[in-house]
């Protein structure tokens, strides 16, 4: 590994940390992050030629697996023709017609950059349709790294460190009001003390960083019945649910329609891609139609536009996709219960489809507070273990392991060797 580490310690002369996002340092785990030369199917490649059975897929994107063929040559079509112009093209009416199409409660859509883009985009919109101010969020739920939602987000801000984020201003948190997750108790008592001052309830309609964290019975369907009474929208953060439950998301998948939707991820099919949309009348607000302004020079961008329509044009005509990798992880998920059982520990695990988590607790995790019950020390050992046996899990507790259709099952029986041997070692 000394490769990577000759990186890392001329990355950290110029970057923070050495990396330019937070979680990759693999500060909550120790030890050398691993950069990372390449990847193919459900496979990583390091500096120092080690190979890793991949189960963060770049945090979400890599459903299809890395360096899918089909995916690459529109990419590389597109490159011959440009790059970029800073205009608009036919490729983005298209993106807008088939990201319309798979999610029905999308009437209009907006490209962006990323998630968290996206998803300060949409809380503007909210509140300039609502003409209020407040946004209520959950604890533990990570909506991207905009001002007014480092307030007890999840993810890397779980790890770092920090109560939430330094630089944020005090009037700025102030419009946001936390709840817990699965407790509509909670929401009920902001709207009760707030009742026509609340914009929007934002929420991951299954939370995925905090571990994963499914929604219990009723609770998003609570949340859409306490926006229908106080006039607030519901805003559906699934940049990581989106095209991943269901073709049409979380909402398809738990049968619950938001106001707005946040994408990322998935849809850029590896770029940098985020969108938010909605109802019509309330997008119809967003320059330059109405009067809420947001903007992107390289919103749209004709190579991620290819990245994203190759990627969700496959997904639309695979509908099996979505059986073959939620039974996946329903398999994979569950025998990793099983071992837990059979060796006596009272871990949990928590699944949604591709999605899961191993929690070093014996608390039920339903929540920021039971998630943090976590024993974070021996997830680091989990870690380092895992990684010795060529496998790259997420370098921290509060992070999702995703399947991708990739993964087969020699990859996971030999990822549950992995753990069988660790549970064995400890
Ligand atoms: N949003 C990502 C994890 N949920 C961040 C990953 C990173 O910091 O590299």
């Amino acid at each position: 590994m000394n490769n990577s580490k000759c990186l890392l310690e001329r990355a950290k002369k110029m970057i923070p940390g050495g990396v330019n996002s937070p979680v990759r340092a693999f500060g909550p785990v120790g030890g050398t992050p691993r950069f990372i030369k390449s990847a193919r199917g459900a496979y990583l490649y390091d500096e120092d030629e080690n190979c890793y059975l991949d189960f963060v897929g770049s945090w979400g994107p890599m459903i299809l697996g890395h360096s899918h063929q089909e995916v690459v040559k529109c990419v590389q079509d597109i490159c011959q023709r440009g790059l970029s112009f800073g205009a608009a093209t036919a490729a983005e009416v298209e993106m807008a017609e088939l990201v319309c199409e798979l999610v029905p409660s999308m009437e209009m859509v907006r490209m962006v950059n990323s998630g968290t883009e996206a998803v300060m985009s949409a809380i503007r919109v909210a509140r300039g349709f609502t003409g209020r101010d407040k946004i209520i969020k959950f604890s533990g739920c990570y909506h991207g790294h905009s001002d007014g939602l480092l307030v007890q987000a999840g993810s890397g801000v779980m790890t770092a460190g920090v109560p939430d984020s330094l630089g944020v201003p005090v009037g700025c948190a102030r419009d946001t009001l936390s709840a817990n997750y699965n407790d509509l108790d909670s929401v009920k008592a902001h709207f009760a003390r707030c009742p026509k001052e609340i914009a929007a309830v934002i929420v991951e309609p299954v939370a995925a960083n905090m571990g994963v964290v499914p929604p219990e019975e009723g609770f998003l369907k609570g949340l859409r019945e306490l926006c229908d009474t106080y006039g607030a929208l519901l805003i559906f953060d699934e940049v990581i649910t989106g095209f991943r439950l269901a073709i049409d998301g979380a909402q398809g998948y738990y049968g619950v329609t938001p106001d707005l939707t946040t994408f990322g991820k998935i849809i850029g099919g590896g770029m940098p891609v985020g969108a938010y949309g909605g109802k019509r009348q309330i997008m119809e607000l967003v320059a330059p139609l109405g009067g809420v302004y947001q903007a992107g020079t390289l919103s749209g961008n004709p190579v991620a536009m290819a990245a994203g329509m190759a990627q969700l044009t496959i997904l639309k005509e695979h509908p099996e996709y979505y059986r073959e990798l939620n039974e996946k992880g329903d398999w994979f998920f569950g025998r990793i219960e099983r071992l837990l059982r059979e060796t006596g520990r009272p871990w949990q695990v928590n699944h949604v489809g591709s999605l899961g988590c191993l929690y070093f607790t014996k608390q039920d995790v339903k929540d920021y507070e039971s998630a943090k019950t976590s024993d974070t020390e021996l997830f680091a050992k989990y870690h380092n273990h895992m990684l010795e046996q060529g496998i790259y899990l997420a370098p921290s507790q509060f992070e999702a392991v995703f399947l991708s259709l990739a993964h087969t099952e020699e990859m996971l029986e030999k990822t549950l060797d992995a753990i069988t041997i660790f549970l064995q070692k400890i």
